[in-house]
């Protein structure tokens, strides 16, 4: 049971780490395909993240991230349970990408279909060198159905979306990160330490930042420039008239504060 008192599905595991809290999907013999019941579990975990953490490792079990939609289930559905589906993920995508805690993904192997849109609704991507990337929904006559033609796009543009969903196109680790999927590229089994230590940087912020950053950038970027630029000025204004914003601002005129370092 997680300390906020949720029940996780066999899918999820949860470790403590004080500030920064680890989520593991943890399936591997599935290839952590995510049924639905793990993706429900995941918009309520991130919906009430456990108090205390102020940010979380994302990671996978055995040697694939997620092999996307949970397919042994398609079969029964019809339409209607195929929207129903789709929506279930969209609102526990957005619960993470839209919560109170910035998400760090670890990805590696398989990155593929849903495993890809989990990904994409995360903030900070970590690519290690096995980590591959694919859009196979067209192979298997369906389409994505876990934000990814909101979130995708938006990551590495419409054009080159189009051609994953078309020719099955799989990207390797680095051109994963040439293109914007991943912010980061690391040796295989690298990941979880890089995790953390930018889990525990973003977990020193001032929350209000972090709250600018998940909930101002993504929602001004979609916004006409007139719109962005009100948000923005109003965003700045309320962050730097927080205690928090007085008082690191204070320490570094002080010199009490870290510089800026290459
Ligand atoms: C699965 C799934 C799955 C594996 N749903 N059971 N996603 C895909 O089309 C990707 C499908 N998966 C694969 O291409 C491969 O499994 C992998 C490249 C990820 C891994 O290959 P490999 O050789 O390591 O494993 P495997 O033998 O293929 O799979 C191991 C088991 O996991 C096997 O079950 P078993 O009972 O025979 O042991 C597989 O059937 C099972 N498995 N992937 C169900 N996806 C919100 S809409 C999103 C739409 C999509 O995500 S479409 C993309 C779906």
């Amino acid at each position: 049971m997680v300390d906020n008192g949720m029940d996780l599905p066999p899918g999820l595991v949860y470790r403590d780490c004080g500030e920064v809290g680890i989520l593991e999907l943890d399936r591997p013999q599935k290839r952590n395909a995510l049924d639905d019941d793990t993706v429900v579990a995941l918009g309520a975990f991130f919906t009430e993240p456990p108090e205390a953490v102020r940010a979380i490792v994302l990671v996978a079990a055995g040697e694939h991230f997620s092999a996307g939609l949970d397919l042994s289930r398609v079969g029964a559905w019809d339409a209607t349970d195929g929207i129903a589906s789709s929506q279930r993920w969209h609102r526990a995508f957005d619960a993470l990408e839209f919560g109170r805690v910035p998400v760090v993904a670890v990805l590696k192997g398989a990155v593929i279909g849903g495993g890809l849109e989990l990904a994409a609704a995360c903030h900070v991507r970590i690519a290690e060198a096995s980590a591959y990337f694919a859009l196979p929904e067209g192979q298997r006559g369906i389409f994505v159905g876990g934000g990814g033609s909101v979130r995708l796009p938006r990551l590495i543009g419409t054009s080159r979306v189009m051609d994953m969903l078309l020719t099955g196109r799989v990207y390797d680790a680095s051109g994963a990160v040439a293109l914007g999927f991943a912010q980061y590229e690391v040796a295989n089994g690298g990941g979880e330490a890089l995790a953390l230590e930018l889990a525990r940087t973003i977990a020193a912020n001032s929350p209000l930042s972090n709250f600018a950053a998940m909930h101002g950038l993504p929602r001004i970027a979609d916004a006409p420039r007139a719109s962005g630029f009100f948000a923005e000025a109003a965003i700045a204004a309320v962050t730097q008239a927080s205690p928090e914003a007085k008082r690191r601002v204070a320490d570094f005129l002080a010199k009490r504060a870290k510089k800026v370092r290459p």
